[in-house]
């Protein structure tokens, strides 16, 4: 656990850094001022009431995906998993499962004519964009490849409770729990591909960029979704994955190619990435200044350093709602898992609060990943409640109670109420 202390100390350093230069008024995200970022910012919120759909593709969705109504709660360019639904399904989420967080649409892309572009400062020979250092597809696939098992988790999964367990109001997709899923994922390391393409040795940022339609908000377009990774985590534990499960990534997570950033919040992993800029210089873009930082009372002016690994959470594999029959004995299940180490232990409350009792744990805890767990239970007194599940890691964090308020509902890791009735 120690390197990856240290390495998480790392990135801690790098975006205080990065956050001072952004307070003191240096920063610039592609010509749009800090100002006019705030005033984007308050622009959001009213837009994020709206759904938005792809104007090109009004007719159809936004995903490409079949929805069925069991396993997807839809929610206007998104697509929510039922918890439910993973009952039985495994360690990984079946890729027809897995949610789907979609700024505009899918972009249906064809590997034989993709290219991913390198270009920049931090490159040697700092080539322009217009002149990138290119690869393609079989580029990739000749290159040594890695598999890895990891969450893809919104930062804003579970943004629902600050609302109805806190009664606060938040902007942004009104998730519950199922913005989250873990496959594993195959491709090369990005680290291999920057040391190909000539990684100078003053370079600090590299910004993956997809190649979806740009993200309108408040009227105004913030470009293709893009989002700054410090060279750190970069060189770290980053793929450029073209496999999820064994198949060819689908179109939805970003077929041919997508950034996958372990143990980091979602909008780090760049579906159907088409170029990385390699800087020499801090860079920004909305994605990390005017979203996923922290805003309000508890927290800077100009909001937290951008948000980097996820926080720490737990689910039943149940619906909303579920039913039990008094008396009988059950086995509850769910998962668990933290983007800032191994999940250490589980404890599930069936009375409201007052007896916890230890989960049994299924799986050999890993980083970047879930636990499954599970615990019996023999319904009592017949009507509606509620079951609580607490997480614990081994840095040390335990879900809390209430969770600390930010305007856009990011990062909820309180301890969540799941309804049932005992009839
Ligand atoms: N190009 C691109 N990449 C993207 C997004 C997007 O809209 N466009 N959404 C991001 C967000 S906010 C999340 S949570 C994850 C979701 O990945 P998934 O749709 O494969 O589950 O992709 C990220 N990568
Ligand atoms: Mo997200």
């Amino acid at each position: 656990m120690s390197a990856a202390g240290s390495a998480a100390h790392q990135e801690f350093a790098y975006d205080r850094r990065r956050l001072r230069q952004w307070l003191a008024g240096e920063a610039r995200a592609d010509g749009v001022t800090r100002r006019r970022l705030l005033t984007l910012l308050a622009a959001t919120a009213a837009a994020t009431a709206l759904p938005v759909r792809n104007p090109a593709r009004a007719a159809d969705s936004p995903i490409v995906k079949p929805l069925p109504p069991e396993w997807f709660i839809q929610r206007g360019t998104n697509a929510e998993t039922r918890w439910e639904a993973l009952r039985g399904t495994g360690h990984h989420t079946p890729n027809a499962l897995f949610f789907v967080r979609n700024h505009t649409a899918t972009p249906v892309l064809d590997a034989a004519d993709w290219r991913l572009r390198l270009w920049g400062d931090g490159l040697r020979g700092t080539p322009a964009e217009d002149r990138p250092v290119e690869f393609g597809y079989d580029d990739l696939r000749a290159l040594p490849a890695v598999t890895r098992t990891a969450f893809v988790e919104c930062a804003g999964n579970g943004r629902s409770y600050y609302t109805t367990q806190q009664g606060e109001t938040v902007t942004g997709t009104a998730w519950t729990l199922g913005a989250v899923g873990v496959a594993r994922w195959r491709g090369v390391r990005l680290a291999d591909v920057l040391h190909r393409a000539g990684l100078s040795p003053y370079a600090v940022d590299v910004q993956p960029r997809g190649l979806d339609a740009e993200y309108v908000s408040g009227g105004e377009s913030l470009g293709r979704v893009r989002r700054p990774l410090p060279l750190a985590k970069a060189l770290d534990d980053v793929l450029l994955a073209y496999e999820m499960n064994g198949e060819p990534l689908p179109y939805d997570h970003g077929h041919p190619v997508r950034v996958l950033v372990p143990s980091w919040v979602g909008i780090a992993s760049i579906k159907w990435v088409g170029d990385i800029e390699v800087s020499a210089r801090p860079l920004y873009s909305p994605w990390n200044t005017t979203f996923y930082r922290l805003f309000g009372p508890a927290y800077p002016e100009d909001g937290s350093a951008p948000l980097t690994r996820q926080t720490i959470k737990s689910a039943f594999e149940l619906a909303s709602g579920a039913t039990f029959a008094a008396g009988e004995s059950q086995v509850l299940h769910g998962r668990s898992w933290s983007g800032a180490g191994v999940v250490a232990r589980v404890d599930v409350c069936t009375d409201s609060g007052t007896n916890w009792r230890r989960a049994r744990l299924h799986d050999r805890p890993r980083p970047g990943t879930w636990t499954r767990w599970s615990v019996p239970w023999t319904p009592g007194t017949p009507g509606p409640t509620h079951l609580l599940a607490r997480a614990t890691d081994t840095a040390g964090r335990t879900q809390p109670d209430t969770a600390v308020f930010n305007a856009q509902g990011y990062l909820f890791h309180a301890v969540v109420r799941h309804p049932v009735s005992v009839l």
